[in-house]
């Protein structure tokens, strides 16, 4: 009778603590498979780096100083041995779940594997095919905790079996035994070590560039950007943020495949119609006399109130200085820059020598630039669609005609010449909107870059044009933000409409076109419903 009673406590230790080493084990194939297919996809298909990545967005700030302030630099490894823990326990109880009730224990694992989809997929950049790893690391996982959790009734068989003290070896059709367990469980793990180290020793071999991303430490620039004034963001909820940050930063290029160039062996050549041809190097690009500035991004395709468009603080060297150095002969009049992935645009000699902030960019809102963006360097231009001008991973600088040459837009029948035409767009409200009656707030943005904006013109229900509120200006190179308060609102649908006018008092175009080949016009128009 006496060990009857001791069953029980025995019992449960043996269903505790397989149940948690089969959880850990099908946890570390998961991962180890996820991670080593992801080196293969995006860096966001690693779920270890997007989960500790959304992790550190949702930071809250104080968190984030704190954890600065603590531990330093090591505040990732920290961050890294947390997230380690808690998918231990998670994967732990798991695996005891999993004895009691199999489907239990596989659930959560789902739940587990969705929230790191979750994580992966609202990376930005990152694509429905970044979730591949994932899912076939999950199988993995849950195929593995299967192989390592005994089917009930078995379960039952194979301890009353060692209960009557039938030894731990005795075979029970199917069932693991201890003996069995053990050696599929130590199988298992060599097989999540082996794939954990094969993935790491992948991706340090194809990351490397992410890598020297992370650590590289931009200089400080010579001439700093003027600080924002206050009242930069118009006094609208839900109005762009007037900086944008990086992540929502619009993305366009022609790269299937975001170029890595590694700053140590990136050169730019700058060669063509000029006195002395030379090649920069990175370092001694850093070295040089850095401005920050910012400017506005505008794509042309952007149509009427689209967003192809981003305002950011860029450091750089200025373009005019690298002209200077190599002395343009007498009849050059474009600059055609090229990409490491053989992406060209042809921007206009005279613009790259004026004294706008035409620059090389290293830096974007106090960050290197990001990969996606054109890391190491880039163009940046104030007052050009970005396809005649900002080329990313720009490697090639030369100087020669617009007879001579084209862009890579220019001969896919985009214009050769491409000046930002002055714009301007409704924000709040969202189109189609319903918003509550009384007081409603308008709101958005307007660009002219290198004039900049004077007014700002909004129609309610084709009626008189009304001026609108125009928020502080940071500079002429970036977009304004602008407000009406409309006082009361009469119950029903509405339509709103906007213009501006640059510093030179000219109204933005009226007639409508799209943006083949040299940009959309036309006044922006929505319609919303007071409630
Ligand atoms: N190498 C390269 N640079 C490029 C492009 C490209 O396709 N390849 N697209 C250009 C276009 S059309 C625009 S609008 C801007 C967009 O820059 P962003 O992706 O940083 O917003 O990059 C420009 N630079
Ligand atoms: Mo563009």
């Amino acid at each position: 009778m006496s060990t009857r009673s001791k069953t029980p406590r025995k019992h449960r230790i043996h269903a505790i603590w397989p149940g948690a080493l089969a959880g850990l084990v099908a946890a570390a194939i998961l991962f180890a498979v996820a991670q080593l297919l992801s080196v293969f996809f995006g860096p966001a298909a690693a779920p270890l780096t997007s989960v500790g990545s959304t992790f550190i967005d949702f930071t809250p700030s104080w968190l984030k100083d704190f954890a600065i302030a603590t531990f330093g630099t090591n505040d990732k490894m920290v961050l890294l041995i947390s997230m380690g823990v808690v998918a231990a326990i998670f994967s732990a109880v798991a695996g005891i779940l999993a004895r009691r009730n199999f489907k239990a224990g596989a659930a959560l694992v789902i739940v587990f594997a969705l929230v790191m989809a979750a994580a992966i997929i609202t990376r930005s950049g990152a694509g429905i095919a970044d979730l591949f790893p994932l899912l076939i690391g999950t199988a993995a996982g849950l195929w593995s905790l299967r192989f390592l959790t005994p089917v009930p009734e078995q379960s039952e068989d194979a301890e009353e079996a060692q209960a009557q003290g039938s030894g731990p070896h005795s075979p029970t059709a199917g069932s693991p035994t201890r003996r069995t367990f053990l050696l599929r469980t130590a199988a298992l793990a060599g097989v999540a070590v082996v794939a954990g180290v094969a993935g790491n020793a992948l991706s340090s071999t194809r990351n490397a560039v992410r890598q020297v991303r992370e650590a590289l430490k931009l200089p400080a620039a010579k001439t700093k950007a003027a600080a924002l004034p206050g009242g930069v963001q118009a006094p609208v909820e839900g109005v762009t943020p007037f900086v944008t940050p990086n992540n929502d930063f619009y993305r366009i290029d022609t790269a299937l495949v975001v170029p890595e160039l590694d700053p140590a062996n990136w050169q730019l050549r700058v060669h063509g119609m000029v006195e002395e041809e030379f090649t920069l190097d990175f370092e001694e690009l850093m070295g040089s006399d850095l401005i920050e500035t910012y400017v506005t991004l505008a794509c042309v395709s952007n149509v009427v109130g689209g967003n192809l468009v981003g305002n950011a603080k860029w450091l750089g060297y200025p373009l005019r200085e690298v002209l200077a150095r190599a002395k343009p002969k007498a009849g050059a009049d474009m600059v055609l820059s090229t990409s490491s992935d053989g992406f060209s645009a042809s921007t206009p000699l005279p613009i790259l020598q004026d004294d706008r902030d035409a620059i090389l960019a290293v830096g974007m809102n106090d960050e290197p630039l990001p990969l996606q963006h054109g890391f190491p360097v880039r163009m940046v231009v104030p007052g050009l669609y970005g396809f005649v001008s900002a080329t990313k991973w720009v490697v090639d600088l030369e100087v020669t005609t617009f007879a001579e040459k084209a862009g890579y837009w220019t001969s896919r029948g985009w214009s050769s010449h491409g000046p930002i035409k002055a714009s301007s767009r409704i924000e709040v409200p969202k189109a189609l909107a319903r918003v509550p009656a009384g007081k409603v707030a308008i709101g958005g943005s307007a660009w002219a870059q290198t004039k900049g904006i004077s007014k700002v013109e909004v129609q309610l229900d084709n009626g008189e044009w009304l001026e609108a509120e125009l928020a502080a200006e940071a500079s002429v190179d970036t977009w304004r933000q602008w407000s009406y308060v409309w006082q009361d609102a009469p119950a029903g649908s509405h339509n709103v409409q906007v213009r501006a006018y640059d510093a030179n008092g000219e109204l933005q175009i009226e007639e409508q076109a799209p943006p083949a080949p040299n940009g959309s016009s036309g006044w922006h128009s929505i319609t919303f419903t007071v409630a």
